[in-house]
């Protein structure tokens, strides 16, 4: 087992894996499919570059600003197949980052630069950028965590995070 390192410029760099979600992976979770459906299908709502280590994996998110409808964009969310929980640490812009219990009980916390968050086992966790700029964060979980993001598309997140009056509210209940 060999140390290894990555430098965080614009990306975490050399990472051992990147993904690219487009609008067009995740039209279906918002509230507004007609809306999505007019935007462009191909604009990136999110890239991810995760460095895979022996057992403790490090990921940068670039969440861009923008929104479909009222509703701000957002990452897929899931849950961990296993037990396992996570650290969020916010580098750049402003979001709220969602979390829902298995009783379907949400949570969420302001980010922003600086901002260290602990996501519990059994949570799944969602981030939405409520600023004008790209919202960027690490997330250091177990290699071994797996992401369950089936659960979230059959029984939707239950809250959403939408503009009104300029500001971003979270609306609970039994939403996409
Ligand atoms: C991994 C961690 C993050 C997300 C990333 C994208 O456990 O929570 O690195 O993978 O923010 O979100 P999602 O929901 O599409 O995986
Ligand atoms: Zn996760």
């Amino acid at each position: 087992m060999e140390p290894k390192f990555c430098k965080l410029d614009k990306i975490l760099a050399p990472f051992d894996k990147k993904i690219e979600r487009k609008l067009k992976d995740i039209k279906n979770l918002f509230m507004d499919e007609e809306k999505a459906e007019e935007l462009d299908q191909g604009m990136i709502i999110y890239e991810v570059y995760e460095m895979e280590n022996f057992d403790i994996n490090c990921a940068l998110t670039l969440l861009y600003p923008g929104k479909v409808g009222k509703e701000y964009f957002m990452t897929k969310g899931h849950y961990h197949e296993k037990e396992e929980g996570e650290i969020y640490f916010c580098l750049s812009g402003e979001g709220i980052l969602l979390m829902r219990d298995r009783e379907g009980k949400i949570k969420d916390i302001k980010l922003e630069k600086g901002v260290v968050a602990y996501v519990p086992p059994e949570h799944a966790h969602r981030v939405v950028n409520t600023g004008n700029e790209i919202l960027s964060f690490l997330a250091f979980y177990s290699r071994y965590a797996g992401h369950d993001y089936k659960s979230i598309e059959k029984e939707g997140f239950g809250a959403v995070v939408i503009e009104e009056e300029g500001k971003p509210v979270i609306k609970r209940g039994d939403l996409k």
